[in-house]
């Protein structure tokens, strides 16, 4: 196993601070748009307790439009060469051979793709030639229509499914040369999935990690939370007020053995675990 995929030190995930260079993402948008107000947040997620920082240039949100490739490099690139210049460990999130590899020669170590190879048939032979490590997420079209792929009928439901299409995956990758050791996967919650949809991945995630790879999960402020904390009216709740739910779920796939956990709000989930080491350390 690579260092990176190894389990931490504390047996807990790791955190990924989410930094998205985009004026459209829906928990964060326009919020870190320019590089400089991208890379003051990256160091405050890292004074907060980030192992990883994830820059992304595309809005994966429902219903979003794709930025040129040009626009993603631009947005991304000056910040991953500052970040992984001051010795961060450095994510890259994109769907783009092209921005992946660039993104790894201005010091990314962590290709984040959503698509798990989907969207760009060159990003497994870019990530293999790098030897980055490479996160692998359950996908199923772009987000300007991948809620109308929220469809899984077969025998076992959205849980042998996600399974399924990640194996599928898992052997494209191996055939593409990227090392085992180097392979992330992550049930890609949101992503062609309905609330209820969400909610059963989450049930069932031991089958995902029956796989063999460790998992990285992104509940963060997505919207199914947002679903479950509705009002009596079901106004769903405000994005930047779903952290409450999101630490709970920190809590419990912890407990499952995660290896990683892509999250906004560092200090609230980094406080989670702190008392989870604390317990732990103490049994
Ligand atoms: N979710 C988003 C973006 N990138 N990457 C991974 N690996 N897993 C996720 O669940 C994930 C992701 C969408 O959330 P954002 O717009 O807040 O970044």
């Amino acid at each position: 196993m690579s260092q990176l995929t190894a389990p931490s030190a504390d047996g807990l995930p790791r955190l990924m601070g989410v930094v998205n260079v985009t004026p459209d993402s829906f928990s964060d948008g326009g919020r870190w748009a320019d590089a400089e107000t991208a890379i003051a947040h990256a160091h405050q997620l890292l004074v907060e307790g980030a192992d990883i920082l994830d820059i992304g240039g595309e809005s994966t949100r429902p219903g979003a439009t794709r930025p040129l490739v040009e626009e993603e490099l631009s947005r991304v690139v000056p910040v991953i060469k500052s970040l992984a210049a001051d010795g961060a460990v450095v994510s890259v999130d994109t769907m783009r051979a092209d921005v992946a590899r660039q993104a790894v020669e201005a010091g990314a170590v962590i290709v984040n793709d959503v698509s798990g190879g989907l969207a760009d048939p060159r990003m497994l032979e870019v990530v293999a030639d790098a030897g980055a490590t490479y996160v692998a997420m359950h996908w199923r079209a772009h987000s300007d229509r991948m809620q109308d792929h929220a469809v899984y009928d077969g025998p076992g439901g959205v849980v042998a499914a996600v399974r399924s299409e990640l194996e599928e995956r898992v052997t494209a990758m191996l055939a593409a040369g990227i090392d085992r050791s180097r392979i992330l996967l992550d049930p890609g919650l949101g992503f062609a999935k309905t609330a209820a949809q969400n909610w059963e991945l989450l049930g069932g995630l031991d089958e995902v990690a029956g796989l063999g790879f460790p998992l990285l999960v992104g509940a963060s402020r997505k919207a199914f939370l947002g679903e479950v904390l509705a009002d009596a009216d079901g106004t769903r709740r405000a994005v930047d007020e779903r952290e409450y739910a999101g630490t709970t779920l920190t809590v419990l796939l912890a407990e499952r053995g995660v290896w990683g956990l892509r999250v906004h709000d560092v200090r609230a989930h980094r406080d989670v675990l702190r008392v989870l080491a604390r317990v732990k350390g103490d049994q």
